[in-house]
């Protein structure tokens, strides 16, 4: 009988699969297509510094290619370029629900009672009532947000932008990381240079009116340079930090950066 090797080697067909979901996970075109002709599973060990030899090495090796997808559309992201507008006339009617449960499991928070917490690098932690919040100088956008599903519609969100919340709280701009925690079990985060853009919104109206529970009551955030898993619904707090939050679906594999 044949000795076991010590080391377990995956086989083949893992390799194939692990080198594919690797190179999948490059969202450059060039390089993609670059490695996509060259990589092995060796040279992803290689890449990333990790022994490929176990699904938990494995997993370290696809999280680390992920990360660093995030410095380079980091390092591409232009804080001044916009997304697309679009008329009124080519508002997608009805725009479509999602969330992590059904329609049925919409979170209902009772907006009298509700106060936006703020933490973390911010001068004046104090809470926001949804009084406070409209009357500070709103702008709106027709954007169309794209989900990662496979669908893509437009829509009308309007609020404050997130850039002068920021400013007028004190936050340090200069901090790496905005978080977002919601009524439901989601929360994510996203680079301060995407909160300061000037089409990310902290979005309390959805086409004219108070943002339907469905789509975020009391306040989501609205980005049209991100997909649609970035744009939390029922924001609670948010808070600013220099120590990666990750997300709800980027936790699980989802590119944090995220951007469309
Ligand atoms: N709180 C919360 N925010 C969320 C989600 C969620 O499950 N919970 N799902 C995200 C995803 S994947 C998408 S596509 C959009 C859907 O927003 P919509 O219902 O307004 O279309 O919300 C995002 N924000
Ligand atoms: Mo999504």
């Amino acid at each position: 009988m044949l000795a076991r090797p010590q080391r377990k080697a995956p086989l083949r067909a893992d390799a194939d699969l692990i080198v594919r979901e690797a190179v999948s996970r490059i969202e450059q075109p060039a390089r993609r297509a670059f490695l996509g002709r060259s990589l092995t599973l060796g040279g992803l060990g290689l890449l990333t510094g990790c022994s490929l030899d176990d699904d938990a090495g494995v997993e370290t090796a696809l999280r680390r290619i992920s990360r660093f997808n995030d410095e380079v559309q980091a390092r591409l992201f232009d804080g001044r370029r916009l997304a697309p507008t679009y008329p009124d006339s080519m508002i997608t009617r009805p725009f479509p629900f999602n969330a992590y449960y059904g329609e049925d499991e919409v979170r209902v928070v009772d907006g009298d009672s509700f106060r936006l917490e703020v933490s973390g690098l911010v001068a004046d932690r104090r809470r926001w009532t949804l009084a406070e919040l409209r009357a500070m100088p709103q702008a709106d956008q027709v954007t169309r947000h794209i989900c990662v599903e496979g669908w893509s519609a437009i829509g009308k969100w309007g609020g404050v932008p997130l850039a002068s919340f920021l400013r007028r709280v004190g936050a340090d701009t200069g901090a790496k990381y905005v978080g977002f925690k919601c009524a439901d079990d989601y929360h994510t985060s996203i680079d301060m240079a995407t909160a300061l853009h000037p089409q990310t919104l902290l979005a309390l109206t959805y086409d004219g009116q108070v943002l339907p529970p469905k789509y975020g009551f009391p306040m989501k955030l609205r980005m049209p340079t991100k997909l649609g898993y970035k744009n939390p619904k029922h924001i609670q707090a948010l808070y600013v930090t220099n120590t990666f939050p990750g997300g709800y679906w980027e936790d699980q594999g989802y590119n944090w950066f995220g951007g469309s």
